[in-house]
């Protein structure tokens, strides 16, 4: 079963969907992500390892290579649908709770900013690693992140901003945020967004990059 979980991850590493997929060229006609999950459901592997043993491994691979400027965007993309793909299989096992997610991270980019390509990156990749995903998409405010937050008990929020104007939407968010649920760690990234400025608005976090929030994420329920 080792080597099938291998040969997931590599998918998952090298954006290998599936078998009619053309992307990555040297791999064409070989089997993807979606067939070789299929397989090791129908060889009796348990969904939980098909996701920590061979799905989060690739996404943490290509993670870690885009923080390191191995890959570019559009890798990173192939790899999350790769990943998206098999987890389809998944989806019913963690629907009937079979499968434990790591906890719940709710994203979305800050009232005023319609930017959305950086945080869908953060919210695939974190999905990629195990955790459930609200993603409450672009131009949210305050008081939208507080009822989601306070429908999912024991989650993790991330905000994201690209414009300088709406870093002090960001900012009066977290201030919202610590008031309504003071428990809750609150990571932020963005291109503007810096660890000084993290400090400065008093948020837990900050990541210039995907991997980072993953790590965050990890280590709190490590
Ligand atoms: Co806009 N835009 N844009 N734009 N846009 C920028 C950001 C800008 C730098 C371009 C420029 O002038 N050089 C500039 C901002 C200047 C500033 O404020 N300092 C700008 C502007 C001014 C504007 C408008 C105001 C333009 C106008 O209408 N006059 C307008 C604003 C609209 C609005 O939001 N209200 C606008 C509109 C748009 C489009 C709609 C056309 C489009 C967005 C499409 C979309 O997102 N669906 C767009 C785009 C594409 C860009 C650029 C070209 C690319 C942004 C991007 O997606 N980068 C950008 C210029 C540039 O960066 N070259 C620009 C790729 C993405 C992967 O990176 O989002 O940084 P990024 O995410 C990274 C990290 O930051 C991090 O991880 C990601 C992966 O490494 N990260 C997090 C992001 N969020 C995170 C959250 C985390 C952790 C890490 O934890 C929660």
């Amino acid at each position: 079963m080792d080597d099938l979980f291998q040969q997931i991850a590599h998918c998952v590493e090298f954006g290998k969907i599936n078998k009619v997929s053309p992307y990555p060229p040297d791999m064409k006609g070989q089997d993807g992500a979606d067939e070789l999950t299929k397989l090791a459901l129908d060889s009796g592997a348990s969904p939980g390892d098909i996701l920590t043993k061979a799905l989060v491994i690739g996404m943490e691979k290509i993670g870690v290579k885009f923080r390191e400027n191995k890959v570019f965007v559009p890798q990173v993309l192939m790899s999350a649908k790769a990943m998206s793909t098999a987890m389809l299989h998944l989806k019913p096992f963690f629907i009937s709770g079979d499968v434990k997610r790591k906890g719940t991270f709710i994203i979305g980019t800050v009232v005023g900013d319609l930017h959305d390509i950086g945080k869908n990156l953060v919210s695939m990749m974190v999905e990629g690693n195990g955790w459930e995903v609200v993603d409450l998409g672009t131009d949210v405010k305050a008081e939208k992140f507080v009822n989601s937050i306070k429908e999912h008990p024991g989650c993790a929020v991330g905000l994201s901003a690209l414009l300088t104007t709406t870093m002090a939407s960001m900012e009066e968010i977290v201030k919202d945020l610590k008031a309504a649920v003071p428990e809750t760690k609150i990571l932020i990234g963005g291109a503007p967004v810096t660890d000084e400025f993290r400090k400065r608005i008093g948020a837990d976090f900050y990541s210039p990059d995907p991997q980072g929030a993953v790590e965050y994420l990890n280590q709190m329920v490590a």
